[in-house]
């Protein structure tokens, strides 16, 4: 809206300009309030997280919170500087209830697969998963959780599931 329509004010009787105002400070209110909703949009649509591993074996968080129905951008960083081949790593999410030794184990002879198991029952669990990154390489995915719980993330190289684990606690 425009704030020049208020100048022909200074002609009107007082009754028609108290009108006047009314009316702006109703379409100011409609204004805020579109505003606000848009911009909890925004904020709810930009939740991001960034989660960094390196020649540790680690990753630097291990509780990720997330709400449900609301995308979340997933930023992996690998900031080691040994070779892929010896210290590669993912985050890799997977569905509530999912065991993490079955998986994690399975992952060790899915070379060919960055390391994500092909059979079908764990393949099922991913909901998600990062690309196996060498030394400095960075991989950004989005996941939207239908439901809230616990989903857990580890790194599917081989022994890493064991210190690289975590969960994305969706409420
Ligand atoms: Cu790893």
């Amino acid at each position: 809206m425009s704030l020049n329509e208020s100048h022909p004010l200074i002609a009107r009787s007082p009754c028609e300009q108290q009108n006047h105002q009314d009316m702006i400070q109703m379409k100011l209110k409609t204004t805020l309030v579109a505003l606000a909703a848009s911009l909890s949009a925004v904020l709810a649509n930009a939740a991001e997280v960034t989660v960094t591993a390196d020649d540790t074996m680690r990753f630097d968080t291990a509780t990720i919170e997330a709400t449900a129905g609301e995308p979340l951008t997933i930023v992996f960083k690998n900031q080691g500087s040994l070779p892929k081949a010896a210290m590669g790593h993912n985050l890799v999410v997977l569905k509530p209830g999912s065991d993490l030794a079955t998986f994690g184990n399975a992952a060790v002879t899915a070379a060919a697969n960055e390391y994500i198991p092909t059979q079908p029952d764990l393949a099922a669990q991913v909901l998600g998963h990062s690309k196996l990154l060498g030394p400095k390489e960075s991989d950004t995915f989005i996941l939207t959780f239908d439901a809230p719980g616990e989903y857990p993330f580890l790194c599917s190289f081989p022994g890493h599931w064991a210190l690289m684990k975590g969960a994305i606690v969706v409420k």
